[in-house]
């Protein structure tokens, strides 16, 4: 740099001495201004050699602002993940809990009377059994879409009865389904389910709907789902009954 220094000016001394008259003033200007650009130059040079240090604390000045955004944003995204993740999870789990300690939903082979009742039931075949004074059994008709027909022997509960006295089932209720584990249900009005039902080939005889347990004096298997069935009898001849007897009753929802 000092020789640069020095070549420069030499140059301008000689420039100068080539036009000494004219621009002395100038030219001294110049030679201080040159100068000065060196002076820069050189300070610049030293910036840049001392840049890496203040770059070094600009950047860790940075990442020190930086970091509580990232951190903040960091957490916001932990936040979400844990608002996004944990909360149906802790819903699954309360709605999983209330189910299992309130309703005993998770009790298998259960029947399950929910909805417009003042006691939502969980029912244990055994304690079905024990209903003696609501138990119907008899042979039931059935007529099938296609004119199939037949005789079934079934044991079971009067369904109103059951909703009555022990659902406690209310006033106001207007649709009780019939809801089995594959999804298949069937819909009564209270009407239909406290009303006779009939048999075409033996007109004298009355039928309740029950909720059966034992056909034709066999329970069910639970190894075929939930051992119960509703059995229905005709409203008049010519009722196709069968496709209302829903098997494997999951639950009978009352709204
Ligand atoms: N759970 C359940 N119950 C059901 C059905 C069904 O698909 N799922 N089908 C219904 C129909 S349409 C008929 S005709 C009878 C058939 O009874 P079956 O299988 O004893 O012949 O079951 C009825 N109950
Ligand atoms: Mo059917």
């Amino acid at each position: 740099m000092k020789k640069l220094l020095i070549l420069l000016l030499a140059i301008f001394l000689i420039l100068a001495g080539c036009s000494q008259d004219a621009a002395d003033a100038p030219i001294n200007n110049e030679i201080n201004d040159t100068i000065e650009e060196i002076d820069d130059e050189i300070n610049e040079k030293n910036e840049d050699t001392n840049e890496p240090e203040a770059e070094e604390d600009e950047k860790t000045d940075v990442p020190v602002i930086e970091k509580p955004s990232e951190e903040e944003s960091e957490n916001e995204e932990l936040t979400e993940e844990i608002s996004g993740q944990e909360e149906p999870i802790i819903e699954e789990v309360t709605e999983e809990g209330q189910i299992g300690e309130e309703q005993g939903e998770n009790i298998e082979n259960t029947l399950k009377i929910k909805g417009l009742v003042e006691k939502e039931l969980c029912l244990t075949l055994e304690e079905l059994k024990a209903m003696d004074d609501i138990i119907f059994e008899a042979d039931f008709y059935s007529l099938n879409n296609f004119g199939t027909t037949g005789y079934t022997r079934f044991k079971g509960v009067k369904l109103w009865d059951l909703l009555k006295n022990e659902g406690i089932i209310n006033p106001e209720a207007s649709k009780i389904s019939i809801i089995a584990q594959d999804g298949y249900s069937m819909e009564f009005t209270p009407e239909q389910v406290q009303m006779e039902y009939m048999d075409e080939t033996n007109p004298d005889n009355k039928y309740p709907m029950i909720i059966a347990w034992e056909e034709n004096g066999r329970e069910y298997s639970l190894d075929e789902g939930n051992p119960y069935k509703l059995v229905v009898g005709q409203k008049e001849p010519g009722d196709i009954n069968k496709p209302q007897w829903v098997s494997n009753i999951d639950l009978i929802l009352v709204e």
